[in-house]
């Protein structure tokens, strides 16, 4: 199952909205199958996995893995449960159920109708940490809020106003790893404060990815119009408080409740893994509207002594990593102090 995960996880930049899902085909003891969904709208990953056995008459003996629930929908493609009868498959084992309505339970009941032997729940917590924002799209019926910051050991995210000394805190090693966490996002999302004050470009290129969309929350119509974002030929959403289109830029009235426009914007565009930037203003609202879902944390080996201060997450964290020499702290459902 760790191996269907490392599969899934290669689908990480292009499957939106649909889940990272892996396969693996084992025949007494070896594998003879693999495969992974690789895009949105492209086959499953049973089918990938299937279809790249090369004797197709060891199905009959084999064990299907999988970490998501076999479908048994007519979605963008045929419903995987029916090919795994198909080809007499006959056990199959998955890590999570799908939430997905129309397939919720019916895959696995399909199966066993057709006398499958179905084990379930096998490195669930690991496969479900790759899923999160799918899981959360289908059950909270809105977008999964990734919020990510740098701060210094003593607290501070940014140069107080006028500042001329350097406001560089993540190490190189760091910014690959953000560059690689938009590449994984449908969204980044910042607040005008910051796009006004950084002019960011907000893309991928450190990494090899796609550049995800430009998402600005601008209620009072601030943000500047000579940005650098608008002129690079990448698409924006501003949550603003006009209803227009301009070039590549999409801006929305967000009426009376911002969040849930925002939601509602971003789910109508099947953009559900969205990263959050910042400034702290944004972070703040954003953990204050119920919206951030999940924190990381980078904090650098330097003390600045005065600036502007990062957000406290209260609690301990779910998981560390280093960066050369920083580190990063994650927090699922962080509560700020
Ligand atoms: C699987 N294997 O590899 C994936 C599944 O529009 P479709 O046909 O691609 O269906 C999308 C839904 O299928 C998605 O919402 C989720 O419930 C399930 N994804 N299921 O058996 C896969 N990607
Ligand atoms: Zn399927």
């Amino acid at each position: 199952m760790l191996r269907c995960i490392d599969l899934a996880k290669r689908g990480a930049m292009y499957t939106s909205p649909n889940p990272q899902v892996g396969s693996v085909i084992v025949y007494r003891g070896k594998i003879i199958g693999e495969g992974f969904h690789s895009k949105v709208g492209g086959p499953h990953a049973e089918v990938e996995a299937i279809r790249s056995v090369a004797d197709p008459d060891l199905l009959k003996e084999s064990t299907l893995y999988v970490n998501l629930e076999p479908c048994s929908h007519h979605g963008r493609t045929p419903p995987c449960a029916d090919l795994i009868v198909e080809n007499k498959i006959p056990r199959v084992v998955v890590a999570n159920e799908d939430p997905n309505p129309s397939v919720s339970g019916k895959g696995l009941e399909h199966l066993r109708a057709s006398s499958v032997d179905v084990m379930t729940g096998v490195c669930a917590q690991e496969a479900e940490a790759i899923n999160r924002p799918f899981f959360h799209q289908q059950l909270v019926g809105r977008p999964y809020y990734k919020a990510k910051w740098a701060r210094t050991s003593d607290g501070f995210m940014g140069r107080q106003e006028g500042s001329e000394k350097s406001s560089h805190i993540s190490s190189d090693l760091a910014n690959r790893w953000v560059h690689q966490l938009r590449a994984e996002s449908d969204a980044i999302l910042v607040g005008s404060g910051t796009a006004n004050a950084d002019d960011p470009l907000l893309t991928t290129r450190l990494v090899d990815g796609p550049d995800p969309v430009r998402v600005v929350l601008d209620p009072n119509g601030e943000l500047r119009s000579d940005l650098r974002m608008f002129k690079d030929g990448g698409a924006n959403i501003v949550v603003s408080n006009v209803d227009k289109e301009e070039g590549n830029t999409l801006f929305v009235d967000a009426n009376e409740n911002i969040y849930d426009v925002l939601d509602r914007v971003l789910m109508e565009r099947d953009l559900v893994k969205i990263l959050v930037e910042g400034g702290a203003h944004t972070l703040r609202e954003l953990e204050r509207a119920g919206r951030m879902d999940e924190a990381l944390e980078i904090i650098a080996p330097m003390t600045w002594g005065n600036g502007l201060k990062a957000p406290k997450v209260a609690g301990k964290p779910t998981r560390n990593y280093e960066f050369g020499p920083d580190r990063a702290n994650q927090y699922l459902k962080p509560v700020l102090e």
